[in-house]
């Protein structure tokens, strides 16, 4: 057994567990529905509770229209809406049909939108604002374009539930160097083996219900939260947006044992005097960002909630956790799940990973993928230490990412755009540590003119999504430089500014 494991439960060490077992997600709900089908699976804001064999017949004549419009196994449907079991039934809806979900921040504005649809070509599109309507069928018109009720013609009967555990389940699109999101595949098996890993670690069981307000379009919110407790059986709570005192009057009020969060919301939580709900939890988690040691300890003093951090990763889904039992540490991700390995290689060292919840690689860009992957270990740009006890930190990020309240930005989509402003010659985008964000995005410009920091906002607000903008612009007269001529971003952070 790896010793890495050892925090696991007598008897359920990853070695004596299928992780694939049932095969692929929707088949499991599927099997649990018609088993339980008087059973409250989602709590829906708008709607209030909905049984499992509302999900199962909705999710079916969901897919028999789709399926109607032409959506077929191996087919893409982009998917973009606020919280609600709608949005949950078209994507449970398309993994029966054996189609390929792209989750989509609705955040995002034309451009970004019009990147996603011209590089994954999507058959169908299932998104909530009007606006994205135009902007999808102005990239392809082809591409049929419904609201969250998929209110298209419904088509006989289709045979469902028949994807295998190899076959392509989700894209996440991410995005790197380039500057131009690419593609996550990951697989049904992907996604099962991760869920199955989390069950095993943090005990989850049907016993459980889940205050889940981390939006629906990233791994956290939908991988996690979503996957996880539609897999055992659990219950979920679904929340339209994250607010403080509905998190907190949802603890209560639903008699909740989980919350999982990024460490922005954290943060927000205890700022509000009823912040001691929390300790009413049997686990919080907190992933995407990392945990400062502060925030973990207040929560403590605060709650008796000791907070479980964990790490993982669109690519790859979960990959490392502190233990259920045991001490769990602050500024550490302890221990891989079951069926992940871990390698640390080169100096610094970076965090590798092999097993079944690494996807394969991204949609179509067959040079990324040899760049990714090395000697079959995916290559996760981030830096990591592990101490004598086994727990592994992260210490650092060997790519270019700001992380800003758990959504990614990566610097060089931010600076293509901050170019095309008329005034600027050169820019620079960098994190920033931050209280609220953890990290802030910040422009350094070389400009004819003076730029104001609302202004370089509104112009990046208008072409990337929110949480994309600078949140401050510094003008400079010029970028420092190494001698190769590459921008030395860390003498931009260090140095002085007035
Ligand atoms: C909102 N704003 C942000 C922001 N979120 N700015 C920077 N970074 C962010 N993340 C801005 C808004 O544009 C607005 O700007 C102002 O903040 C106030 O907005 P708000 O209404 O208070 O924000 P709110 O909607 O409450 O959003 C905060 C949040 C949200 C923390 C709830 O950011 C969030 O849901 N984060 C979770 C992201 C997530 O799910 N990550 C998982 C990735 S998966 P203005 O100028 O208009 O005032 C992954 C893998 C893994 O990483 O390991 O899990
Ligand atoms: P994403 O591409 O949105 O899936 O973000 C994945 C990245 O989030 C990882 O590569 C890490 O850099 C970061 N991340 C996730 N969890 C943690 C954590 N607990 N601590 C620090 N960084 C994290």
């Amino acid at each position: 057994m790896n010793t890495w494991q050892r925090h696991l439960p007598k008897g359920l060490e990853a070695s004596k567990v299928d992780l694939l077992a049932g095969e692929t997600l929707p088949r499991i709900w599927v099997d649990q529905w018609r088993q339980h089908p008087q059973r409250d699976v989602i709590y829906d804001p708008k709607q209030g509770w909905v049984k499992s064999e509302t999900l199962l017949t909705q999710s079916e004549v969901v897919a028999k229209r789709l399926a109607h419009a032409g959506v077929g196994p191996g087919d893409r449907v982009l998917l973009s809406a606020s919280t609600s079991v709608e949005l949950v039934t078209a994507h449970v809806a398309s993994l029966r049909l054996g189609a390929v979900v792209i989750p989509t921040n609705g955040a995002y504005r034309s451009e970004e939108v019009a990147h996603v649809v011209s590089d994954a070509r999507p058959t169908a599109a299932i998104v909530e604002q009007p606006e994205w309507q135009e902007w999808i069928r102005a990239t392809d018109p082809k591409v049929v374009v419904t609201s969250p009720l998929v209110e298209l013609e419904e088509g006989p009967s289709v045979s469902l539930d028949e994807a295998g555990t190899d076959s392509p389940a989700l894209i996440g699109y991410t995005s790197g160097t380039t500057g131009r999101p690419k593609g996550a595949v990951l697989t049904h098996g992907n996604l099962l083996s991760s869920v199955r890993g989390l069950e095993i670690a943090w005990r989850w069981t049907s016993d459980d219900i889940l205050i889940l307000a981390l939006p629906l379009f990233h791994m956290h919110g939908l991988g996690v939260g979503l996957h996880g407790s539609l897999t055992v059986g659990a219950q979920v709570v679904l929340l339209s947006e994250f607010d403080v005192d509905e998190v907190l009057n949802s603890i209560n009020k639903f008699q909740a044992t989980m919350f999982f969060g990024v460490p922005t919301m954290y943060g927000r939580l205890l700022d509000s005097e009823n912040v001691s709900q929390l300790g009413q939890l049997r686990l919080c988690v907190s992933g995407s960002a990392p945990l400062s040691a502060e925030v973990h300890q207040k929560i403590y003093d605060a709650t008796g909630q000791q907070i479980l951090e964990r790490y993982g990763m669109t690519e790859t889904a979960m990959l490392v956790s502190n233990p259920y039992q045991g001490e769990r540490r602050p500024n550490s991700v302890g221990f891989p799940l079951p069926g992940v390995e871990v390698r640390l290689e080169g100096s610094p060292a970076e965090i590798q990973v092999k097993g079944p919840n690494v996807f394969k690689g991204y949609w179509e860009r067959p040079d990324e993928n040899r760049a990714s992957f090395d000697d079959g270990w995916f290559c996760t740009g981030d830096l990591g230490v592990v101490d004598s006890d086994g727990y592994l930190s992260i210490s650092g990020r060997a790519k270019e990412l700001i992380i800003s309240g758990g959504f990614n930005v990566y610097p060089k989509e931010v600076e293509d755009v901050v170019s095309q402003h008329e005034a600027v010659q050169e820019c620079a985008v960098v994190g920033v540590p931050d209280a609220q964000w953890g990290e802030a995005v910040v422009a350094f410009v070389v400009a004819d003119r003076e730029i104001d920091s609302n202004e370089l906002k509104n112009f990046v607000g208008e072409r990337l999504a929110h949480y994309k903008r600078p949140q401050q612009t510094h003008r400079v007269d010029s970028l420092p430089r190494n001698a190769l001529g590459k921008v030395q971003k860390h003498r931009l952070i260090e140095e002085p500014r007035t």
